[in-house]
């Protein structure tokens, strides 16, 4: 419960001022699960028992069972021995970990079993698509399948013995340390399979097209499928539909009239889109107009190697992405683990056609308990607005707010990188119209805390909404990574209400703008706001008053994870 008398009005200016062996002993023994001794360890976002994980690997929904697999280094909490890890949900929320699906075991692989993604081929019958590190540490592809379809957990893999199945050769062009992570195949026209391979040449980052019959024999097309200069390795490439209308799903092989495509690759540390026309005809991406270079991110902050499957069960396109640590290697192996993956997102195309939104599963919503709800209020210039009642740490924190007097909008007179505009600014800068927003993992004394909020710009006679989150104050240890990130948000607040959903999680936030038109992910790890000890408020750091027209908080219950 929010108390009026708790509601504080404060003066706000004094807060500112990148190799395996097939024999690893496994150790499924949970670390210890004392918050006091880990008050890093999420409560709801999935991470294994310990050690290192890093991409989502090939997540599918097989048997009336979610399966994530995910690069993890059984032997330690850096990268390294990678295999894939795998584990189970029924929910997308409460996990189950099993035996490693592929570890390596072959010439093809012998080195390491990278990224890759799943494909339900005929019968549904699942496959995989991985990038072996071969015996000449060269990156080649591989295919494995089900060793027994009956069963839902699909624990054991073969793989098969002719692999790898694409490989670079002298002829092919392709550089040999550059030519992973395959993505989920779709079927063309034809009736022929199609894959897509990361890859560069030189400093033009690419996605190769290779086709097949049968699924084992492939043959690259003479053509990069798709490139841009400058943009280095793809990693992780994606490629798939979205309906031009609603907000529901389409298995990836889907095309017709009624669908643009989507083209993410994982490059320079975030994971950058192009929506598209796919012509299957010609087998050929075509980009909108004026976005044939990458301008779109799905998250704008701590995101990467992201992948999306479609979910037959709730028919939605459903996406993972990484969220590594930004502590330190020692840290992390003092901590015992390291990365974790953010809630999955629906993901969907906005209805101005323009980009994608994301939001949180739906059944994270089962885990939001003790809710606390404020009635529609001015947030004074200055006003600092605790919210009691809530864990803090382990919350999932909606509020929307209007603004008028936008004619005082601060003007921007040349164009900034939304993240440096955040960090030039950050949470202390007064301007009219903003900051405003929350303030997470804050410590009672406001030593500690990380800001998320919007500034409004007056830019070439438009508004234009900033979202930042400021984890520059997170932490008194500054041996942590402490960036700012930022997002345009694509929103009109002349007509419509700025939304903001933050997830909390112990080290992590997760905050959707705009109705999740802007999507921005930190680490952080305060030493005083753990546990029981942070707080949560909302802030109005700006001259003009703000209209809170909605607050809803909850604290979130601990999800069954291992
Ligand atoms: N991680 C994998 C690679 C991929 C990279 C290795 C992206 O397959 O390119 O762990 O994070």
């Amino acid at each position: 419960m929010i108390m009026p008398t708790m509601c504080l009005l404060i003066l706000f200016s004094v807060i500112y001022g990148s190799v395996a062996t097939h024999h690893f002993s496994r150790n499924l023994q949970t670390l210890s699960s004392d918050s006091n001794d880990q008050p890093y360890r999420t409560a709801y976002h999935f991470q294994p028992p310990k050690n290192w994980i890093n991409d989502p690997n090939g997540p599918m929904r097989y048997g009336g069972l979610y399966h994530l697999f995910y690069q993890y280094n059984p032997k330690g909490a850096v990268w390294g021995n990678i295999v894939w890890g795998h584990s189970v949900s029924k929910d997308l929320v409460n996990w189950t970990t099993l035996d490693p699906a592929i570890f390596p075991s072959q010439p093809s692989d012998i080195n390491g079993c990278w990224s890759g993604s799943t494909t339900l081929l005929p019968g549904n019958k699942p496959a995989i698509l991985y990038t072996g590190i071969d015996s000449m540490k060269n990156e080649v592809q591989n295919l494995a399948k089900p060793k027994n379809l009956s069963d839902p957990f699909l624990r054991e893999w073969d793989k098969f013995p002719q692999n790898p199945v694409m490989q670079p050769t002298s002829d092919n062009k392709i550089v040999p340390d550059s030519f992973r992570d395959p993505t989920t195949a779709w079927l063309g026209q034809d009736g022929h399979w199609r894959v897509l391979v990361g890859s560069r040449r030189r400093t033009r980052g690419m996605a190769l097209l290779y086709r097949s019959k049968d699924f084992v024999n492939w043959v690259q097309a003479k053509h990069p499928f798709y490139s841009t200069k400058d943009s280095g390795m793809w990693e992780c490439p994606d490629f798939f539909p979205v309906l031009k209308n609603g907000q529901l799903g389409v298995e990836t092989s889907v095309n017709g009239d009624d669908v643009r495509h989507v083209l993410k690759a994982s490059l320079k540390g975030h994971d950058d889109y192009i929506i598209g026309n796919y012509n299957t005809a010609k087998d050929v991406f075509v980009p909108d107009k004026g976005f044939d270079e990458f301008v779109l991110r799905f998250d704008y902050g701590k995101y990467y190697a992201s992948k999306s499957f479609f979910d037959d069960g709730k028919k939605r396109r459903v996406l993972l992405g990484w969220v590594d640590e930004s502590s330190s290697e020692a840290d992390d192996i003092k901590k015992g683990w390291s990365g974790i993956i953010a809630i999955p997102r629906a993901i969907w195309l906005h209805r101005s056609g323009k980009q994608l939104v994301q939001w949180p599963v739906m059944e994270i919503e089962k885990l939001r308990a003790n809710p606390v709800s404020l009635p529609p209020q001015v947030l004074k210039g200055g006003q600092l607005l605790q919210i009691n009642g809530v864990t803090a740490t382990q919350a999932d924190v909606e509020i929307s707010f209007e603004v008028s007097k936008l004619i005082e909008a601060e003007v921007l007179e040349n164009w900034t990188d939304p993240q440096i505009l955040c960090s030039q600014k950050g949470s202390s800068i007064k301007s009219e119209l903003g900051p405003f927003g929350l303030l997470v993992f804050a410590s009672e004394g406001l030593e500690e805390f990380t800001s998320v909020f919007f500034r409004i710009f007056k830019y070439q006679n438009k508004n234009l909404v900033l979202l930042c989150s400021d984890q520059s104050r997170s932490s008194l240890n500054k041996d942590n990574g402490l960036t700012t990130y930022g997002a345009f948000v694509d929103v009109e607040p002349l007509h419509e209400q700025l939304s903001l959903r933050t997830l909390t999680d112990h080290s992590v936030l997760e905050s959707f703008g705009g109705e999740g038109r802007a999507c921005i992910t930190a680490r952080v790890y305060p030493t005083l706001a753990i546990n029981d000890k942070a707080q949560l408020y909302a802030f109005n750091n700006g001259t003009a008053d703000v209209n809170i027209t909605r607050l809803n908080v909850w604290s979130m219950k601990k999800a069954q994870i291992n």
